[in-house]
């Protein structure tokens, strides 16, 4: 038998046999959270006189409709409705505290009633729990639940002010801490922080918890669940639900979910990708349905259930429940419902860094070398200095801009500067970029020397950030506070290879400091691998002091020798220290800086802060000079210094990448070669006229596509893979692709005219789509354009998108064909959801599949098989599209297409 506080009688009383037995529940079977509160609550039409109750008759603020205060005031009903919901076949019962915070509750002026309203509450649900389980001997449970307050902490309620906030992350932290005392006072098992529309006000409410379980000595389950505000897929501060799930999963939840605002139907395919990527158990508790013209919900428990049948079917939950507009016969419905299937099995970690801004960014093996942008940097731009010194933060703003559009995947922000009030400047900025949602895509690096400069802005950004830097500088202690503190906040962390005795200079202090301070954060502050970035510091070399020429070959042989022993670690660095010495000779540094990262890069460095605009790439630089600094970066002979120093004469004034590109000598190659070069390059002044000399060379417009300008972005792809060329180089490269195809495009449509195809009825729609997560969108619009040229009707719906549009597309536009494109790994797998999406939603038209990375034997092994109605065919390059789509079309040769495909697809 149970006692009011954390289990049976005489369980120990942290919190360790909730855990373990909500665990081994879970893992048994599906289990089921009660329903809506607020509709219970209506049903009993309570009068003003009735919310006062007794206790509060006298007070002076109107309380009609604080539903939390019936726990204080008709608590004999509040234990009714939870003991029909626990009758009605709920294993977890959620207090009636939503709204009870002092935040929350000032709009009644019952902030001094918070810690009862939490404690009684909690109460109230165990002896309705005791009551239902001394009748059916089930356990039920008793969730705490957190509401998220009527403030938001990453958002201005100012239109006018961008930078404004009603409320900060200290005053919902202490806010939520005081609920959560009352809520573990009065014996609730779990804590429950849920209807997240802001994630900043989640991670308020997540560091409260591990305060008060800290300070009270218990630890208890917690589960998180957003809300998805509406059909854009985004919580109300503009999170995908992945990135929302990467925001919060250092607090290591008993489960992950979503709830609120949306009905079952509407739900699923943010459930799906949540349920895709979180390793903990998954909870939903949808909406009956949306609200009609009353604001009241009709969707009856049968059809609610039969929605979340289809969730527990294909393995999307743990938890099921239900949220506005439910009741006990809907949470009854829905308990024998999922009683007939197996939990969804959790899936492994997946051990890769996952930051996120408002979309998320996983640093996985596909991804060489990640750019952090340092022009947002006080110490590193003289410009961005003078902007902030100035408060010009709307060119600040564009400066971010700026980076991010030229492929900058993290951000560093750095206010340390004495001149300004470094503190408020970080805040002020960050809050700015929030309100920018170009800007806040990416995660932050939040940059500075001084601990509270870096607090202050993590208690700004609702991504998962990194922290840059700290260090053993001030001993252990220090050190370990700090880092448990991040990762109390949520952020993965540089950590400089510094000591107590100082900077680590030789390669073996690197790999010490490192593995000392890898010990330390991953046993005791609870830090995972992959969220620890090592510095180990790269020095200036060729400083004529012999100690210092090693510094190069130090820096790449210990984080060689760190990836090795602490092989999900992150390696980065500051490369403009290493070519300090040739100060004011461009050319040369930009070639020092190539080189070493190249080398640095296989070695396993992994991330840094460049101005990857400024790099030379490593196999254009001049033999001779690329060698000289070979040498010097590798330290291989005695006198490299010096040799390096001589052919840095001839470069000195030669400028730089900018001037060597008027080195006009590559004009006289080839026109393939030259259209190679300024791919690579991203030269974009001689593109049309080079693209016009290749067209009149080949034989249709479309061959200039697919033969030299296939070619040289293979040749960016192939650099890019390899570390010899960066992101924003080939963002660039990007651009001057689309310019020559828009060069093309007249003639390819001349092509079509010349063919008669003006005058011909469309021969089929076809709707054409980069899949979810994926930008690449070259390669399909080319398609588009050749498909179009044919004939075709096109429906380009862009870049990364969910698979929910791609279908509702479909059939809004009644298409005769869907073409998908991706080029990065994780979108194979998108493809495969797509195809699975189509068959259950009963499409039967073809599917094509296309771009770098997609394959035929992917196609036939891991899409195909999942889309049985319909056909799905894998295709190289744009020409091969117009073959395929005809014959699939026509119904003359349709059939003995598909069977030679089939055929095709089952050999391999
Ligand atoms: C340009 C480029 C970019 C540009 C894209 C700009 C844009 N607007 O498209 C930018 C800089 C933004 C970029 C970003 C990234 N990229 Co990139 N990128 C490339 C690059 C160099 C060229 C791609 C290209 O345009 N090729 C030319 C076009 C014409 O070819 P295509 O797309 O294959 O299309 C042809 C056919 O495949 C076919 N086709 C294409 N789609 C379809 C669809 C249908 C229905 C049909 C029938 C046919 C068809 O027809 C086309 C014409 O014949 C490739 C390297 C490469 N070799 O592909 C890397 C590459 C694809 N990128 C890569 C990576 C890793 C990234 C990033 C993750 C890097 C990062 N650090 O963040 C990000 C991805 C961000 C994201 N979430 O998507 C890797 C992918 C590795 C992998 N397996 O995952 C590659 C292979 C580079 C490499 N070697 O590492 N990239």
């Amino acid at each position: 038998m149970f006692d009011n506080l954390f289990g049976p009688k005489g369980a120990k009383r942290d919190g360790s046999e909730v855990f373990a037995a909500l665990r081994k529940a879970a893992s048994e079977r599906i289990l089921v959270l009660d329903g809506a509160m607020g509709t219970q609550i209506q049903g009993l039409a309570y009068d003003e006189d009735q919310f006062r109750g007794d206790r509060f008759i006298g007070c002076a603020c109107h309380q009609k409709g604080n539903n939390d205060l019936l726990i204080l005031t008709q608590p004999d009903a509040i234990e009714e409705i939870h003991y029909k919901y626990a009758k009605a076949g709920a294993d977890i019962l959620e207090t009636n505290t939503f709204s009870s915070t002092r935040i929350a509750q000032a709009d009644y002026q019952m902030e001094g009633e918070v810690y009862a309203l939490n404690k009684e509450g909690a109460e109230i649900v165990r002896r309705a729990a005791i009551r239902a389980e001394r009748e059916d001997g089930r356990r039920r449970f008793v969730a705490g639940a957190i509401g998220p307050t009527n403030r938001t902490a990453s958002i201005s309620p100012d239109v006018n002010n961008p930078g404004f906030r009603a409320i900060s992350f200290d005053e919902l932290r202490i806010a939520y801490g005081e609920q959560i005392d009352g809520l573990i006072d009065g014996g609730a098992d779990i804590i429950l922080i849920e209807t997240i529309f802001d994630t900043l006000n989640a991670k308020a409410a997540i560091f409260a918890c591990e305060e008060r379980f800290e300070a009270k000595g218990i630890s208890l389950p917690v589960m998180i669940s957003g809300t998805i505000t509406d059909l854009s897929g985004r919580t109300l501060s503009g999170q995908t639900p992945s990135a929302f799930w990467n925001s919060v999963r250092h607090a290591k939840p008993f489960t992950i979910g979503l709830n609120c605002a949306l009905g079952a139907n509407a739900m699923r395919p943010h459930l799906q990708e949540l349920a895709g990527v979180a390793d903990t158990f998954v909870c939903a508790y949808p909406n009956a349905g949306l609200p009609n013209e009353f604001g009241q919900y009709d969707e009856t428990p049968e059809l609610m259930a039969a929605q979340i049948d289809s969730f527990a079917r294909e393995g999307l939950v743990n938890i099921v429940g239900g949220c506005c507009g439910s009741t006990p016969e809907h949470i009854r419905a829905i308990a024998e419902t999922v009683a007939k299937y197996k939990p969804r099995p959790i899936p492994e970690h997946r051990p890769f860094m996952s930051l996120s801004g408002l979309e998320p960014f996983e640093l996985t093996k596909e991804i060489p070398f990640v750019n952090v942008g340092e022009r947002t940097n006080v110490t590193g731009s003289a410009r961005f200095r003078k902007l902030i010194t100035n408060a010009d933060y709307n060119a600040a703003l564009d400066v971010a801009r700026d980076q991010v559009e030229n492929g900058a995947q993290v951000i560093d922000v750095n206010m340390d500067e004495g001149l300004i009030d470094s503190e408020k400047a970080m805040v002020e900025f960050l809050h700015l970029i929030a309100a920018e949602p170009d800007i806040a895509r990416v995660p932050v690096m939040i940059d500075s020397s001084k601990f509270s400069i870096i607090e202050s802005g993590l208690k700004c950004v609702q991504g998962k950030a990194i922290v840059n830097s700290i260090s053993l500088k001030e001993g252990e202690e220090n050190f370990l506070a700090q880092a448990k503190l991040l990762h109390r906040y949520g952020a993965a962390v540089v950590v400089m290879a510094f000591d107590e005795v100082g900077q680590a200079d030789s390669y073996e202090r690197k790999v010490n400091i490192c593995t000392r301070a890898y010990k330390l954060l991953t046993e005791k502050a609870g830090f995972p691998p992959e969220d620890i970035i090592f510095d180990p510091n790269i020095f200036a070399v060729a400083t004529g002091i012999e100690e210092h020429n090693n510094y190069g070959v130090d820096f790449i042989e210990a984080t060689r020798t760190i990836r090795q022993r602490m092989p999900l670690v992150h390696i980065s660095g500051g490369v403009s220290n290493l070519s300090f010495s040739f100060r004011g000779n461009e050319p040369v540094r930009e070639a020092m800086h190539a080189v070493f990262l190249y080398h640095a890069i296989q070695a396993g460095m992994d991330m840094g802060i460049v101005n990857a605009g400024q790099l030379a790439l490593y196999d254009q630089i001049d033999p001779q000079l690329r060698e000289a600094c070979e040498v010097v970066v590798l330290n291989r002979r005695p006198d490299g210094t010096e040799r390096l120093i001589e052919v840095a004469e001839r470069f000195r004034g030669a400028g730089t990448k900018e001037a060597r590109v008027q080195d006009l000598s590559w004009r006289e190659w080839t026109v393939e070669k030259r259209l190679e070069h300024a791919l690579v390059n991203g030269i974009t002044e001689y593109i049309e006229a080079d693209t016009e000399e290749a067209r009149q060379k080949a034989a249709r417009p479309l061959h200039v596509i697919e033969g030299p300008l296939m070619a040289g972005m293979n040749v960016v792809g192939d650099l890019f893979g390899s570390g010899k060329m960066f992101l924003p180089q080939v963002v660039k490269s990007a651009r001057v692709m689309k310019q020559a195809v828009a060069v093309l495009l007249p003639y390819m449509e001349e092509e079509k005219r010349l063919n008669g195809g003006d005058d011909r009825k469309t021969a089929g729609k076809i709707l054409m789509a980069t899949v979810k997560g994926d930008v690449h969108d070259i390669g399909k619009n080319i398609v588009g354009v050749v498909l179009a040229c044919n004939n075709y009707e096109i429906i380009d719906l862009g870049v990364m998108v969910p698979a929910t549009k791609i279908l509702e597309t479909a059939v809004a536009e009644k298409v005769d064909v869907i073409g998908l494109s991706g080029l990065i790994t994780p979108s194979l797998d998108e493809m495969v959801h797509v195809a699975a999406e189509m068959e259950r939603e009963g499409f039967d038209i073809p599917l094509l599949i296309g771009g770098a990375t997609t394959s035929r034997v992917h196609t036939a092994v891991k899409i195909h098989p999942g889309y049985a109605k319909g056909q799905t065919v894998y295709v190289t390059d744009a020409s091969r599209a117009v073959g395929v789509v005809s014959s699939l079309l026509s119904p003359d040769t349709r059939q003995g297409y598909i069977d030679d495909i089939r055929g095709e697809y089952a050999k391999v």
